[in-house]
């Protein structure tokens, strides 16, 4: 007999509702819930395949414990005294710093790693914090700290609404979209096309979404800024700026128009292979367009100048009176988040707080660079202590950042490390304690982190489809008892650990004025709580508290846990808002448009007006049935499209005597790789592509079918040292790489070409 339950999907940022087919425990199938709220039945080949993904049978399903130099199952109890006993000794002897976590994508698509890790940090209180964010959206998080004065305040184009989108850096109908949370991406743009809307896109890839657009500008890659710099100055030549409603929120306009002065057309042009008279076009289109949005993901952030690229991006949204209003760039208003304070001047947004030990790279937003992990574990100076032990809580960085081989060396050489993953990978091979959470399937979700990137505001919430197999823990009581196990308090109760964060939440919240439980009695309050568990009756609290919350009693008909739990497909909150000036944590309570960090950026904007690759650059690309590193060993998902081949230009393979389909050899300053070629002329001459998340050839992992059909790192191309300066993101594209054949007989090497010697 099979049944039928609804479960939020967790596997790309899109959040779709689906609907899965549960025989016994087993989830036998996945469609689109036509009643959800947000996604209305929207489902890609990745959902389609959520019961293979949840059932893979290489899924660990008890803890390992390291014993005389081998991972052997174990109870639940001897990997937390393991974690316990490992931790400690290091906290207490080294410090605090000595002990490192690293956080990677998933946290944000489970319920658990939005509400425990921040508790983990603040518990150890080290420093030694890195995330996913430094190969990813660091440079969007300080773009908007330094304009808004708040890190999380990301605008989000309004798909739905606007009549022109500039789209960069981004492949949605691969990705299904990031820092832009819309299931049916894809259909979104269609519809904006459908309206009468239209679409450009600059990629150095003639992607399936360039496919879409009216225009596609294939840039050099890593010469964003300069483009859209130009297109600022373009803007402020021509007359074109109008700030229209945002001009008394926006300081600094003047200064930025002296700013961008260097940048003409002209000058940018030749660095980015881009004509003038295109740049002016795109700086009139998006000027013209009665709504438009500037919209910049990878290809915009993992560069040189992520951050400036970014800022750009928001500048030319709020140059055209775009920011903030419906057509434009919006903030979205989650229900979790915290009730809005009165507008007002913040305490603004400071980097560099602290800086690494080896590489003395500056803090943003808490994080130091995860491309430095490495060698703030395996270098040695006369300050600070190195890292001895690592938590890493869904992530594999030995794949997914720069110079996989050093790391995988470093890891080698902990006192002690855990790993909370599901895998037995490149990364948790080299822990000492593995604690596996459950598959999807047996877990709650609810979007925290996407709801405050959703082109819609809405929320929802979804029970755990399936119960936990007898022998499995919840991961939110994993990281809690794992919280317990690092901060001294191993074998308290771990519910102990959220009602220290509802005290603590409840405590704040009735000493703020403008909090609806203002006055009140946190006790009483937290005997209001609903839920089956803790990170249930968090859940409420937040909903609660939050800006449609019930204040507990004070707006009866507001969310409750329990009101959503009434609405299985979600509530619709509405579409996205004006909300300016409001969310500004600014000192000024304005938005700052050339923030000082940024103005003293610029020089080396500048410089690059003058730097050419010599040879080919590497950009990287998803497939659509793919996620990072950890999706490769679900059979449905992969072959066809979904390979480890390079992406060459008919042009440059005939230059370098590359065949379709042969073997070609690639090397950068990391280390080298071998890949089968592909050649297409959907690369523009000068730039290869390869994929990242592959290399699966590791010893000593469980991932049976992603290790018969392995693919190479390409994270091994690089050595780490390239960060964007601001945000201590890495550069992982427009990286300069050399490209050979493989096969003796190639043609004679021209003084032009980029053979290896
Ligand atoms: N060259 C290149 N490198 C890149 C990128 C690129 O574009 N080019 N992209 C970068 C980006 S954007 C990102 S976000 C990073 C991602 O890099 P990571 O953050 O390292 O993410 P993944 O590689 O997806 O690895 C996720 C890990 O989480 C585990 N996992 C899966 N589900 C769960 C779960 O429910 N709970 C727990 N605890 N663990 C789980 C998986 O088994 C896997 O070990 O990679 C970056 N690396
Ligand atoms: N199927 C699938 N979906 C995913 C993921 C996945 O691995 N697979 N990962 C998820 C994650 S963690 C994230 S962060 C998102 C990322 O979502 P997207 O940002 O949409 O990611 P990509 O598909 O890598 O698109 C980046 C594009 O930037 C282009 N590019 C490279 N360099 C440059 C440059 O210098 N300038 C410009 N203008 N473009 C450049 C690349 O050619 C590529 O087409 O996707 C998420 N969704
Ligand atoms: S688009 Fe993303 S969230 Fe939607 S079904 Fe596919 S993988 Fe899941
Ligand atoms: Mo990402």
């Amino acid at each position: 007999m099979s049944r039928t339950a609804l479960r939020i999907c967790p596997l790309c940022e899109a959040t779709c509702g689906l609907t899965l087919t549960i025989e016994g425990t087993r989830v036998t199938g996945a469609r689109g819930d036509r009643d959800d709220v947000f996604s209305q039945g929207f489902i890609c080949p990745k959902g389609a395949s959520f019961g293979a993904v949840d059932g893979d049978p290489d899924r660990l399903r008890t803890p390992l414990v390291r014993k005389d130099g081998e991972l052997r199952e174990a109870t639940w109890e001897e990997a937390f005294d393991a974690v316990a006993a490992g931790l400690r000794p290091v906290v207490e002897r080294y410090g605090p710093n000595s002990v490192g976590i690293v956080l990677g994508n998933p946290n944000v698509h489970t319920m658990a790693g939005a509400l425990y890790p921040p508790v983990l940090i603040a518990g150890l209180r080290t420093r030694s914090l890195f995330t996913a964010s430094t190969v990813d959206q660091m440079p969007k998080h300080v773009s908007s700290g330094l304009l808004y004065g708040d890190a999380g305040a990301i605008p989000v184009p309004d798909l739905d609404h606007t009549d022109h989108l500039l789209l960069i850096g981004a492949n949605p109908l691969e990705s299904n979209g990031s820092l832009c949370t819309a299931p049916d991406f894809p259909g979104r743009l269609k519809a904006l096309k459908a309206r009468g809307g239209t679409l450009t896109v600059i990629d150095p890839r003639r992607t399936r979404t360039a496919a879409l657009a009216d225009r596609h500008i294939a840039v050099r890659p890593g010469t964003d800024a300069l483009l859209l710099a130009a297109m600022a100055y373009v803007l402020f030549e021509e007359g074109l700026v109008d700030l229209k409603g945002l001009a008394p929120v926006v300081d600094g306009v003047d200064e930025l128009r002296a700013a961008v002065g260097d940048f003409t057309p002209d000058s940018v042009a030749e660095a980015c292979d881009v004509e003038p008279d295109v740049i002016r076009a795109l700086a009139r289109e998006l000027a013209a367009a009665p709504t438009a949005a500037v919209y910049g993901r990878i290809g915009s952030c993992t560069v040189p100048h992520g951050t400036l690229a970014s800022w750009l991006v928001d500048v030319l949204n709020i140059l055209t009176g775009n920011l903030d209003r419906p057509g434009g760039a919006l903030f979205p208003q989650a229900a979790t988040d915290r009730m809005p304070r009165p507008a007002g001047p913040g305490h603004g947004f400071s980097l560099g707080r602290w800086h690494s030990r080896v590489s003395k790279h500056p803090e943003a937003k808490g994080e130091l660079p995860i491309s430095a992990l490495a060698e703030e574990i395996d270098t040695a100076t006369d300050e600070g202590e190195p890292i001895r032990a690592l938590v890493v809580v869904a992530a594999n960085p030995v794949l997914s950042v720069p110079d996989g081989d050093r790391l995988d060396k470093a890891l080698d050489s902990l006192d002690f490390m855990v790993s909370v993953d599901p895998y037995l990978n490149e990364t948790s091979r080299h822990a000492h304690v593995v604690l596996p959470p459950p598959p999807p399937a047996q877990s709650p979700h609810h979007d925290f982190a996407f709801n405050t990137l959703a082109v819609r505001n809405q929320v929802r919430y979804t029970r755990p489809a399936v119960p936990l197999e007898p022998g499995r823990m919840a991961e939110t009581e994993i990281l809690a008892r794992l919280i317990l196990a690092a901060t001294g308090m191993h074998g308290a109760d771990p519910a102990a650990v959220d009602a220290m964060v509802i005290d603590q939440t409840l405590g704040k919240a009735v000493k703020e004025p403008h909090s609806p439980v203002h006055g009140r009695d946190p006790r009483e309050l937290a005997g209001l709580l609903t839920g089956d568990n803790g990170p249930e009756r968090r859940l409420d609290m937040m909903l609660r508290l939050g800006p449609y919350g019930d204040g507990f009693g004070v707006r009866p008909d507001g969310l409750t846990l329990e009101k959503l739990l009434a609405h299985p497909h979600g509530i619709d909150l509405g579409p996205l808002k004006s909300r300016l000036p409001q969310p500004l944590k600014t000192a000024s309570g304005k938005v700052e448009l050339l923030p000082q960090p940024i103005a003293d950026d610029l020089p080396r904007l500048r410089q690059a007006l003058r730097e050419r690759p010599e040879g080919l650059v590497l950009v990287g690309r998803r497939h659509l049935r793919s996620n990072n590193s950890w999706m490769h060993n679900v059979p449905a998902l992969t072959g066809g499209s979904n390979r480890c081949t390079l992406h060459i230009h008919p042009e440059d393979a005939k230059r370098l005597g590359v065949r379709d389909g042969a073997a070609v050899r690639l090397k950068g300053a990391g280390g080298e790789v071998t890949a089968p070629a592909e050649v297409t002329d959907g690369v523009r001459p000068g730039v290869v592509s390869l994929p990242h998340g592959w290399g699966h050839d590791r010893p000593g992992t469980r991932l049976s079918h992603a290790a018969a059909d392995p693919g190479v790192n390409v994270n091994q191309l690089l050595d780490g040292s390239l960060l964007d300066p601001l945000s201590g993101n890495a550069v992982l594209n427009g990286v300069p790489v050399e490209v050979a054949p493989m096969s003796r007989k190639a043609p004679p090497a021209t003084e032009n070409d980029q053979q290896l010697t």
